[in-house]
């Protein structure tokens, strides 16, 4: 019911309290499944400091599109390019929307056809219907990457485009992207790397000695990434982002709003009014942190689940789905579903996939939550 009359400000937290009780928080330590972590402080402030900005309409808010604008050339850079072209948005569903959507748009077929790993986030299901993109499934490997052989033989006059995932969600793999490139290349069609959780790991991940694949625009078929501050980047939800190798990309996506403060102005989210805050945060995170902190943050995660992995395989029962790539650790167990319930009931915010349990190191993870649940997993096996 939409109450007549206000309560204070009190009671309304209070209330507010008592409801969120039930929610599991980061510092917790008991969510142990999810992409998302406790915003880093620094982030928070920027947030409270712009809440108001809208980039919606950025003939009013002139100087934070210049720092979105800015924040985008910084993504670029780590990506492996000098100037890209995107927007920070809400997440990695609409980056990876607006990408297929310039496909689409850019291709001149009737039957658009995408084709995507098996692994692919479910953020595809959603572009496809609302873009009327047909998606061609490609199998994965043994390695559970995508097979790039399969990928080629389901190429048609009809594809609009090829999707590689650097850091998929179930396990953290990254595809053969450079091979996925050469294809791309090879047949004239724009690769799309889905880089929404890899984007803020791998980077720094290779920098520290981990052999992974080349993911991004050095190789010269990513016509495009997503890559979300909004996981691994420690910026506050919503802050997705998604760069285009090129401007035709922007442009095929853009529609007029005409009446605007700033005059007539370009617009290629989906969403229209959007959080200037955000933009700023992720801004202002980079520039705080620097490559040197993110890499800080990621080697922290990327030990922690080699030594959690280790730990997994000492307990009679559990196995590894397959040895960790980035900051992800999935294993299966003797009554998977049964143990999934158990686990639940004890307070762990785990992520039960078909077949797995997926543990992500985010930064909010540490050494002594995951003993515990450790000790947890064996007494419930063990019994
Ligand atoms: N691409 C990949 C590879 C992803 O893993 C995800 C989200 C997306 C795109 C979509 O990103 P947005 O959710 O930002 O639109 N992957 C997470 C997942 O499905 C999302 C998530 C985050 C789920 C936190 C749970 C959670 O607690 O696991």
């Amino acid at each position: 019911m939409f109450p007549r009359k206000g309560a204070s400000e009190e009671e309304v937290l209070a209330e507010l309290e008592e409801k969120t009780a039930e929610d599991l928080t980061f510092d917790s330590g008991r969510i142990l499944g999810s992409m998302c972590t406790y915003p880093h402080p620094f982030a928070r402030k920027v947030i409270s400091l712009y809440i108001d900005r809208n980039l919606g309409d950025p003939g009013l808010h002139v100087g934070s599109q210049k720092i979105e604008e800015e924040a985008i050339q910084m993504l670029s850079n780590l990506l492996g390019l000098e100037k890209g072209y995107g927007n920070i948005v809400s997440g990695g569903t609409e980056a990876n929307i607006l990408a297929v959507r310039a496909f689409r748009n850019l291709a001149d077929v009737e039957k658009p056809e995408l084709i995507l790993p098996r692994s692919a986030h479910f953020s595809f299901l959603k572009a496809s219907e609302m873009l009327s993109v047909k998606l061609v499934w490609a199998e994965l490997k043994e390695d559970y990457s995508v097979d790039v052989n399969d990928v080629e033989r389901k190429i048609t006059d009809n594809t609009i485009g090829i999707v590689g995932i650097a850091g998929t969600t179930g396990l953290g793999v990254v595809d053969d992207i450079p091979a996925l490139s050469d294809l791309a290349i090879d047949y004239g069609l724009p690769l799309h790397v889905d880089a929404a959780f890899g984007g803020f790991v791998i980077p720094f991940a290779k920098e520290l000695g981990y052999d992974l694949p080349d993911f991004d625009f050095r190789l010269k078929g990513v016509q495009s990434i997503t890559i979300d501050p909004h996981k691994m980047g420690m910026v506050p939800i919503p802050a997705g982002g998604i760069i285009f190798r090129k401007k035709k990309f922007l442009e095929a996506i853009s529609v007029p709003a005409p009446y605007l403060a700033g005059g007539k102005v370009w617009q290629a989210t989906i969403t229209g009014t959007r959080p200037g805050a955000n933009a700023l945060a992720v801004w202002a995170m980079i520039k705080h942190l620097g490559f040197e902190g993110y890499k800080e943050v990621v080697k922290g995660a990327m030990e922690l689940s080699r030594w959690f992995a280790g730990e997994l395989k000492k307990i009679p029962g559990v196995y590894l789905i397959r040895e960790p790539m980035l900051n992800i650790v999935s294993f299966g167990t003797t009554n998977l579903e049964e143990v999934e319930e158990k686990l639940k009931r004890r307070g762990w915010g785990i992520s039960a996939h078909r077949g797995y349990i997926r543990i992500v190191m985010m930064p909010h993870v540490r050494r002594e939550h995951l003993e515990e649940f450790l000790r947890d997993l064996q007494e419930i096996i063990t019994r």
